[in-house]
């Protein structure tokens, strides 16, 4: 297949200044016209052929300047119009008539129907499925779009930008007509039509502009609807507040969906949502789905000036839009919950998706330079490393610096495509300091390590720390560059405060943070009063490894004194991982697994610290999940062992804290009414993890069930039926749950896939077969990406003894479904593939099975392009 190249890159020759579209809208046949403003720049040789994108498009008609096109003067086939014969003057109009099928568009790209609604998805290279344009982010029109339908299904006709006019036609039919003043790239472009009901509200911007909001859901679920119209909200204030940036259109509409590839799309103006991101209330969603809701319309909102405003001038870019949109969501929800446990948060989805994908044969650097497929390139490095490096540009910049060179990139800017090279530059030129070497992380692929080391020498009041950094090679990146990492610390005394010193040598250090920018520093710090414990990468200043060497006793003292919550929190985590590494070892050797009394009794001394908010004290009780440790091992993976491992140390946490976690299970219960807010959700995070260590204690499922029957809210009910699933779904108490929990909410779609992801992640021999009979249930489909994910998708990422099962049936179900989708929708069949990415990295017997599996699937030659590309570079 193609490969499209970063340094290939040249302008167009055309652009394409205005766009008038026409839908005549029917599920089985549409006529789109499109009547576009072109004009060729004035370089440009005036004999230069217009080469238009299109994706299984067929032609209608086609004229330039009114006049019907001759036959001789263009060329069309499903995926490319190239007109040869232009007019002699640069600025002309062409007409083009495209006919698509809505309803039998399965790849939910393009123009689609779900559930009776007409909607669109553009991005990446989505709108050439519409009709033949300049599908490239850099070419940017003003949109006028006039929608025709029947008024009986779709009374609803939205577009992106300000409605215009609307009226009735003959026979039933109507129309609308947007105009959106703000000249933006075809991936933006939406429309909806359907029927729909709607939450209104308004929202006053700072300069006084009054905005229409619409969040348009299914008939009958407006008020679940309420919490993400609050959310919107505050993140139109937030985004004033923080960054100085308002809206700037008279409405903005979201609209829910139920058949969506990913989480939702910024289209200007008018939002399209995966409706898991919008519809929530206490009997349906769980407190991370409120706050996966709020995260997600920030997300999309915050896009508006980061992705729309400024745009990408070519795929390669996109992390200048998600990876600095995802720093913004990241700020807006720290600000509105605890910021600490937001971070822990950030970091554990960072090391559980990220890293693997960093250390893997996917690993890509933040912004690629080359691509098969740009779908594939969603993924965890372009947006959560992509935000994490602009977190160390505001760490060494400082919060002023940072906000200048936002400030300065806005104005610069506005209203053009541009590079990661413009975005930089606005934040050296605001701060006058040079990026370059800072620059490495969107342009290095791979995790850097850190290995510290420190003495204190008493006599002299001296800590010496020596420092050394590497990158770990990466495909087709084998020599690495040395990079500017940041790192905040702090030198932690025996009282728990932090320790002065005079002065330090050997590296940079500037309001807290050790600046390395060579190989190796050897720093020394002079006038440390006392023996201080090193406290490194606080707040995880940089996505890096480390490797410290320092003692257990050290890193349990920072568990209980840092001053930082993050730091207490990684302290902990580190010695808990380590602890499962040793101790899978030890089930491997065939020997039981033992953990220090001491590491138990800080853990169990944590979760009952009274002086710590519930959320960050659950996030101390939740201890590494079995893909951490295997992770942490890295090679010659026995998932079997890491899992026994695990259930040693939950039990013997479990029963060193039987007295003190039920007297505080008890005392957790909130009688007060349902309140989404942090606090309260912190107080259930936390009876939730406390519930697992209550059944291991007594050996029964007694106190989750009766969690079960008695919640009022989805999170204790869904945290207990998780408990139940995890550990006696063959009794009959952990069926009843099931059982009751599937009659209870069959008929609501999403309450549905928890059922479906609970039991995809039972850790049972059995769990493969009964994955295969789910398949076959009344309510599971192929064709609903939420579904498919719930089942399959939760089985491969979140199951790790079945997925990888010894005699590999897990992969090889994975593997079918993988198979099956790609005809239907290649997007998600790519991305439930990437399951397979660490297979290398497993014992022998299961990496020959994964081995097998693989290289059969892409041996079949209807692959699509997006499959293709995956198992290519997986396998290589
Ligand atoms: N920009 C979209 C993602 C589009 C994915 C296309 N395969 C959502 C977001 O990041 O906000
Ligand atoms: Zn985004």
């Amino acid at each position: 297949g193609q490969i499209f190249r970063l340094e290939d890159y040249q302008p167009s020759n055309y652009l394409i200044p205005e766009v008038v579209l026409d839908f005549r809208l029917n599920a089985e046949e549409t006529l789109v016209t499109a009547r576009l403003q072109v004009e060729r720049i004035a370089r440009a040789p005036a004999d230069a052929p217009l080469i238009l994108d299109g994706d299984g498009l067929v032609l209608e008609a086609l004229a330039v300047n009114g006049t019907e096109a001759e036959p001789a003067d263009y060329d069309a086939s499903p995926d490319q119009l190239t007109i040869s014969r232009l007019p002699a003057s640069r600025r002309f109009e062409l007409t083009i008539v495209t006919r698509i099928a809505p309803s039998k568009n399965t790849t939910l790209m393009g123009l689609y129907v779900s559930s009776g609604v007409f909607c669109t998805q553009c991005e990446a290279e989505g709108f050439r499925r519409i009709t033949y344009f300049l599908d490239r982010p850099d070419i940017l029109s003003v949109y006028t779009v006039r929608m025709e339908a029947d008024r009986k299904d779709a009374p609803l006709l939205l577009s992106n930008g300000n409605p215009l006019e609307s009226g009735d036609l003959a026979d039933g039919r109507h129309f609308a007509v947007w105009h959106d003043p703000f000249p933006k790239p075809s991936y933006l472009f939406a429309l909806v039509a359907g029927d729909l009901g709607v939450v209104k509200d308004r929202f006053t911007t700072a300069s006084g502009r009054e905005v229409d909001l619409g969040i348009y859901v299914e008939h009958g679920k407006e008020k679940r609807a309420a919490y993400a119209m609050d959310a919107l909200k505050r993140s139109m204030r937030w985004d004033e507040e923080r960054f100085g940036r308002e809206y700037d259109l008279d409405v903005f509409n979201i609209v829910a969906v139920s058949d969506f590839n990913m989480g939702a799309m910024e289209n200007k103006g008018l939002n399209v949502f995966n409706d898991k991101y919008v519809l929530a209330d206490e009997d349906t969603a769980t407190d991370v789905d409120f706050a996966n809701i709020e995260a997600i319309i920030a997300h999309e909102y915050f896009h508006n000036w980061t992705g729309n405003r400024i745009t990408c001038r070519d795929w390669f870019q996109l992390c200048l839009k998600e990876g600095l949109t995802v720093f913004r969501d990241h700020e807006f929800s720290a600000n509105e919950r605890s910021r600490a446990v937001k971070r822990i948060a950030e970091v554990r989805g960072l090391r559980a998706h990220q890293f693997p994908e960093d250390q893997g044969p996917l690993a890509h650097p933040v912004r690629p330079r080359r691509y098969r497929e740009i779908n594939n390139f969603y993924t965890a490095t372009v947006y959560e490393k992509g935000s994490e490096v602009v977190r160390m540009l505001r760490t060494i910049l400082g919060e002023d610096a940072f906000r200048a060179g936002m400030d300065l990139y806005f104005e610069r800017h506005d209203g053009q495509a541009v590079t990661i090279e413009d975005f930089v530059k606005a934040f050296e030129d605001a701060s006058g300091r040079d990026l370059s070497q800072f620059s490495l992380w969107y342009h290095q692929a791979g995790t850097p390590n850190v290995a510290l080391s420190s003495r204190y020498d008493g006599k002299e009041k001296t800590l010496t720390v020596d420092v050394e950094q590497s990158v770990p090679p990466t495909p087709s990146e084998s020599r690495k560059r040395l990079m500017h990492i940041p790192l905040a610390f702090g030198l932690v005394g025996p009282d728990g405060t932090d320790l002065d010193y005079q002065s330090v040598e050997g590296a940079s250090v500037e309001n807290g943070v050790i600046h390395l920018r060579k190989r190796r520093h050897q720093m020394v710090f002079k006038g440390v009063k006392a023996r201080p414990v090193l406290s490194i990468n606080r707040g995880f200043s940089a996505p890096v490894t480390l490797s410290v060497e320092s003692r257990a006793d050290e890193q349990l003292f920072l568990a209980r004194h840092d001053s930082d919550p993050f730091s207490r929190w990684q302290a902990l985590n580190t010695l808990l991982t380590d602890a499962l590494i040793a101790a899978s070892k030890a089930v491997r050797g065939g020997k039981k697994p033992v953990f220090e009394d001491e590491l138990i009794s800080v853990t169990i001394d944590l979760a009952a610290d009274e002086t710590l908010e519930e959320a960050f004290r659950a996030l101390i009780l939740s201890v590494p999940g079995e893909a951490d440790v295997a992770r942490e091992i890295g090679r010659d993976i026995d998932p079997d062992a890491i899992h026994t491992a695990r259930g040693a140390l939950l039990m013997a946490i479990a029963q060193a804290g039987s007295q003190t976690f039920r007297a505080l299970y008890e005392r957790l219960l909130d009688n007060a009414p349902f309140s989404p807010d942090a606090r309260s959700a912190g107080r259930r995070a936390l009876r939730n993890t406390l519930i697992e260590f209550l059944v291991l204690d007594s050996s029964s499922p007694e106190a989750a069930y009766r969690q079960f029957e008695d919640a009022d809210n989805m999170t204790e009910r869904a945290g207990a039926l998780t408990v139940l699933a995890q550990h006696f779904h063959d009794t009959d108490v952990g069926r009843a749950a099931l059982a009751a929990f599937e009659k209870r909410y069959r008929d609501n779609p999403l309450v549905l896939d928890k059922w479906f992801q609970i039991q995809a992640m039972i850790p049972s021999a059995a769990t493969v077969s009964l994955l295969r009979s789910l398949m076959e249930h009344p309510h599971f489909s192929l064709a609903n990406p939420n579904r498919v994910r719930a089942l399959v998708g939760t089985f491969s990422m979140a199951n790790q003894t079945a997925f990888h099962s010894a005699d590999g049936e897990g992969y090889r179900l994975v593997a079918e479904t993988v198979a099956a989708l790609d005809s239907h929708n290649p997007q998600v069949a790519a991305r439930l593939a990437t399951a397979f990415r660490s297979w290398r990295s497993l014992e022998k017997g299961r990496r020959e099975h994964a081995r097998k599996l693989l290289a059969e699937m892409s041996k079949r030659t209807d692959l699509s392009r997006d499959l293709a590309d995956i198992l290519e570079r997986t396998l290589a």
